[in-house]
C-alpha cells in the first residue's frame, strides 16, 4: 500500500507522467530525481575562497528554508572551483567540492549537487540553463535614507565567457536585475518564469544571509565538514609535530598571519615581522606551558624565515606546514589553505588577522569544537595606533 501511495504522489508531482518509486523512473525514462529544478551561483571573480564558503551558506540556507516549507523540488548546483584569483598552484582546473568538502555531510543539511554529478545523471555533454539573471547593487543601498529590500529588472543583457570554467554550458536568456535584500528575495525573481527549470545569479555575493549567526547559521557551518582526507593529513600533523592526539589540543599556539595584498595596502590593520614576533612572544609569556607556535600564513618564505629566526631566538619551536608535491597535485592550494585552518583550529590559543574572511572560517571552527571565546577571538594588531578589539561571532546551539 506505501508503494502504491509512494506512486500516487509522485504521478501527482510530475502531472501527466507515471513515475515508479522502485526503479525510479518515469515513463520518459527520466530518472525522478532529474525532475529536480536546479538553482546555480556564481561570485564575482575575485573574491576569495573564505567568502564564497559563506556565499555558499547563504544559499544552502535559501534551499534549506524552502524545503522545510515544503518546497522540496529544488536542489542547489555546487560552483566548481575555478580560477580563483590567489591560487596560483591550479587555477586553471575546475576543482569539484568534493576535494575540500564532505558531500555527504553538506547534504545532510540542504538538497546540493555537484556539477560533475549532473552530467552523470543526465548522461548529457552539454547543458543549457534557462535563464541567467546577472545581480548588480544599487548605486545608493540606502535611498530615502532607509535601506530597503527591493529589485529591478534592468533588461536584458549579455555574458561572455566560459560558466566556471566548462565549455559546455550555456544560457538561453539573460537578464540584469538590480538587486538589494536577503537570499530568500531570490525566490521573487525565480517566480518570473515559473516553468524555467534550471536558474542561475551571477554575483552570489550580492544577496545577504537570511538570518547570520542563528541556529540554521550554524546548523549549517557545522555541516560543512572537510574532505576526511585533509582532516587526516591535519591530524597527522599534529601529531607529528605539535604532539596532542586529542581533539582540542594544549600544546601550541597558533597564528593565522594574512600577509601579501594585507601587508601591502593595509598597513594600518597589520604588523610588520618583529611587531608579529613580539605579539606572539607576548601572549606566549601568558601560557608558560606552551613552547610551539604553528603559524598559517600566506606570507613568502623569505619573510617566514625572519619571523621564524625572531621566536626561536625568544626560545619558542615554530612549525608551519610545508605540502608535499602530491598534496599540491591532488588538492592544491585550497585543500593546504583547508590543512593550515584545521591546523589553527585545534590549538590552545588563537591569534588571526584583523577583518580577514580566512580567520573567522578558523573562529568558527573554533567555536563548533567548544573553546572558550577568550582563546579564539585575538588578533594581531598594527604596530601602532587604534587596535579595535574583534567581533565575538559565538556559536547557536
Ligand atoms: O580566503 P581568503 O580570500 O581570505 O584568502 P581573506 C585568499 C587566499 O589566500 C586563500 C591564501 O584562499 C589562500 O589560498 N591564504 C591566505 C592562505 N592565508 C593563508 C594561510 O594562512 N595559509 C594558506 N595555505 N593559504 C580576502 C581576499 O582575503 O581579502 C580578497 O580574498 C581581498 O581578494 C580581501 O583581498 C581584502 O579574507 O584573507
Amino acid at each position: 500500500l506505501s508503494i502504491l501511495i509512494a506512486n500516487i504522489i509522485i504521478t501527482a508531482a510530475v502531472d501527466t507522467e507515471y513515475c515508479d518509486i522502485n526503479t525510479k523512473t518515469c515513463d520518459s525514462g527520466i530518472e525522478i530525481n532529474n525532475e529536480k529544478k536546479q538553482i546555480f551561483y556564481y561570485v564575482n571573480p575575485p573574491e576569495g575562497f573564505n567568502l564564497r564558503r559563506d556565499v555558499y551558506m547563504r544559499f544552502a540556507i535559501m534551499l534549506h528554508e524552502a524545503q522545510k516549507q515544503g518546497k522540496d523540488n529544488w536542489e542547489l548546483v555546487l560552483p566548481p572551483w575555478h580560477n580563483l584569483f590567489h591560487w596560483k598552484s591550479d587555477r586553471r582546473v575546475p576543482k569539484p567540492w568534493g576535494k575540500f568538502f564532505d558531500i555527504n555531510s553538506l547534504k545532510s543539511f540542504a538538497p546540493v549537487v555537484e556539477m560533475h554529478e549532473i552530467f552523470t545523471k543526465t548522461k548529457k555533454k552539454t547543458l543549457e540553463l534557462d535563464i541567467l539573471y546577472i545581480l548588480e547593487n544599487y548605486e545608493d543601498a540606502f535611498e530615502n535614507g532607509v535601506f530597503e529590500e527591493k529589485w529591478k529588472v534592468i533588461g536584458d543583457c549579455s555574458h561572455s565567457g566560459q560558466f566556471w570554467g566548462y565549455n559546455n554550458v550555456t544560457v538561453k536568456e539573460v537578464l540584469c536585475v538590480k538587486f538589494q535584500g536577503k537570499n530568500s528575495k531570490l525566490w521573487e525573481l525565480i517566480a518570473l518564469h515559473p516553468q524555467y527549470k534550471k536558474i542561475m545569479f551571477a554575483h552570489g555575493e550580492i544577496p545577504l544571509h537570511d538570518s547570520y549567526g542563528s541556529k540554521t547559521y550554524w546548523d549549517c557551518r557545522k555541516s560543512m565538514k572537510f574532505n576526511k582526507k585533509l582532516v587526516k593529513i591535519a591530524k597527522n600533523y599534529i601529531s607529528q609535530h605539535l604532539d596532542c592526539k586529542t581533539k582540542r589540543c594544549e600544546t601550541y599556539l597558533s597564528v593565522h598571519w594574512r600577509r601579501q595584498d594585507f601587508a601591502r595596502s593595509r598597513g594600518n590593520d597589520v604588523p610588520s615581522i618583529s611587531g608579529t614576533a613580539k605579539q606572539i612572544c607576548d601572549a606566549l609569556k601568558k601560557l608558560p606551558k606552551i613552547k610551539k607556535v604553528f603559524i598559517a600564513t600566506d606570507a613568502s618564505m623569505s619573510e617566514l624565515n625572519k619571523l621564524e629566526k625572531e621566536l626561536t631566538d625568544h626560545g619558542y619551536e615554530v612549525h608551519f606546514f610545508l605540502p608535499s608535491a602530491s598534496i599540491i597535485d591532488e588538492y592544491g592550494d585550497g585543500g593546504v589553505a583547508i590543512i593550515d585552518q584545521i591546523i589553527c583550529s585545534k590549538a590552545a590559543h588563537f591569534i588571526g588577522t584583523h577583518e580577514s574572511t580566512f580567520t573567522y572560517r578558523i573562529q568558527e571552527e573554533r567555536e563548533i569544537l567548544g573553546f572558550d571565546s577568550s582563546t579564539t577571538f585575538n588578533r594581531l594588531c598594527p604596530d601602532t595606533g587604534k587596535c579595535e578589539r574583534p567581533s565575538k561571532w559565538t556559536i547557536v546551539n
